[in-house]
């Protein structure tokens, strides 16, 4: 089995305070587990030709760290990748803001990626390219002579062909997925979705009824790869941080009260403001509840240069005031609002205290941390998950109570329906989310995803470049 060599635009090395988010640690833990090659840049800009990877090794895997050219950086990544395609794959076209300066820059550095990463390839190698900021990468590694089975996963939602066919170029978006050999999504509906636009882009026929995609003397596998987290880890890291001295420290101030935690990147798309407007409406709606409950949302800032990241910042700041201010008492605050990262084994013995986890995205691909809180539970007295219908993770754990997030009188009645939840169907609905999460969870993930790159063969000598059909 030759080498993997994971793909991200941004590369954490591993420090023990970072915070690494959803897609870091699904490629660590593939990484950890087989060793190899992890490529991508590492957070310098340059105003000259970036120069040759810089290569570190920690506990079996190499970090191969590349700069950018700073005049292209904003617009390929606060640009390009989030003010364009996030938005988009999200479903927020109102979020968009296209143009063709930003596209070059995407397209720019994806070659100097490309270009980089060639001169450390073997010929054995499986490349598994992670992510939106890289959908060109494929393409470029051909074009460059690469033959070496290549692999795409996404782990946002991939729009379906009416929302997608809003980019401008969104048919070189589709016809450079269709140059890898294995293209993998999060739930059934972004590959549903994925095919919509491969029908609409070359035609019905392209679809083969095994579920592989044909174009010209090209074949490809698209199929669902749903990101698990690492179970055993994470119960030890949640069992262990729960007698730590700040997770007791946090369970002591609340003085006996029930704790709701949120975590997320602060983010547009994890709905944080419909959030603190439910439980605003659950306090008003629900006032036996005053006083008795505390709602801990941790949110550290991410992506601070796009605009639309400091206007959600703004909004959710006036809501947690208004909240506070309209609730609170000499000895209680309902909304603990913290704009801060703690290591990941912190995080898990907070979800572990919590009595319900509100995890109501917008829209996401996933959300691993929704997967997280139930893991982290204790199994004889586990807390009650409040999940979003709109994030990838629904599909799988459909023992929490599932809500529209839009809908706020749903959102606050599910937090009292789990707030009272008698402990036998909490139980129940526990052992039921950790038997799918047990059989699907991260080694699970690398190994379906890495064996589907196995199957691939004679690489590149089937592909050819497709024509233009839209
Ligand atoms: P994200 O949008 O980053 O990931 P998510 O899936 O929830 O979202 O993953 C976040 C990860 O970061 C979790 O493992 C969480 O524990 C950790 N984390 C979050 N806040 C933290 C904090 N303050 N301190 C420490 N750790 C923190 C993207 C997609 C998701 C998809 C993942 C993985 O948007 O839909 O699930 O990739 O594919």
């Amino acid at each position: 089995m030759g080498r993997l060599v994971c793909v991200s635009n941004r590369i954490s090395l591993p420090r023990k305070s970072a915070a690494p988010g959803g897609l870091a640690v699904g490629i660590l833990s593939a990484l950890k587990r087989t060793g190899g090659l992890w490529f991508g840049w590492g957070g310098e800009t340059v105003d000259h030709e970036p120069g040759e990877p810089d290569l570190h090794i920690r506990e079996g895997v190499t970090y191969a760290t590349i700069e950018l050219r700073a005049s292209e950086f904003d617009n390929y990544y606060n640009g390009y990748s989030n003010d364009v395609l996030w938005p988009l794959f999200h479903y927020f076209l109102k979020g968009m803001h296209y143009s063709v300066e930003q596209r070059d820059a995407y397209e720019s550095v994806n070659r100097t990626f490309a270009q980089k990463l060639v001169p450390l390839l073997t010929p054995d190698d499986r490349i598994w390219v992670h992510d939106y900021h890289l959908i060109p990468l494929g393409r470029r590694l051909r074009e460059l002579g690469v033959r070496q089975p290549l692999g795409f996963f996404l782990h946002i939602p991939f729009p379906n062909i009416e929302m997608l066919r809003v980019l401008p170029c969104y048919a070189e978006l589709l016809r450079d997925l269709t140059s890898y050999d294995v293209v993998g999504f999060q739930t059934e509906n972004d590959l549903q979705a994925f095919h919509s636009g491969i029908e609409h882009l070359f035609g019905a026929e392209a679809l083969k009824p095994d579920g592989r995609i044909r174009i010209g003397d090209h074949v490809l596998r698209a199929d669902v790869f749903p990101i698990g987290v690492d179970v055993a880890s994470v119960q030890r890291e949640a069992a262990e941080a729960i007698s730590t001295e700040v997770v007791r420290r946090m369970v002591d101030s609340l003085m006996g009260r029930s704790l709701m935690i949120g975590v997320d990147r602060l983010d547009y798309s994890k709905g944080l403001v419909e959030r603190f407007v439910a439980y605003e409406s659950f306090l008003e709606t629900y006032p036996e509840n005053i006083g008795r409950i505390t709602y801990l949302q941790i949110a550290p800032l991410s992506r601070t240069d796009v605009r639309a990241y400091a206007e959600i910042r703004q909004s959710l700041e006036q809501a947690a005031g208004r909240t506070n201010g309209r609730f609170a008492d000499t000895d209680w605050t309902p909304i603990r609002y913290l704009n801060r990262n703690f290591p990941h084994a912190t995080l898990m013995g907070f979800l572990r205290a919590a009595k319900v986890g509100l995890i109501t995205p917008l829209r996401d691909g996933m959300n691993l941390v929704a997967k997280e809180f139930v893991v982290s539970q204790d199994p004889q007295d586990p807390g009650v998950l409040i999940l979003s219908t709109l994030a990838g993770a629904a599909r799988e754990l459909t023992g929490a109570l599932l809500v529209n997030p839009y809908d706020t009188r749903a959102v606050s009645h599910a937090m009292r329906a789990a707030l009272e939840m008698p402990l036998p169907e909490r139980r129940e609905r526990y052992n039921a989310m950790m038997q799918v999460l047990k059989r699907n969870d991260i080694n699970a993930w690398t190994r379906r995803f890495t064996e589907a790159l196995e199957h691939v063969q004679g690489g590149s000598s089937r592909v050819r470049v497709l024509g233009t059909t839209a």
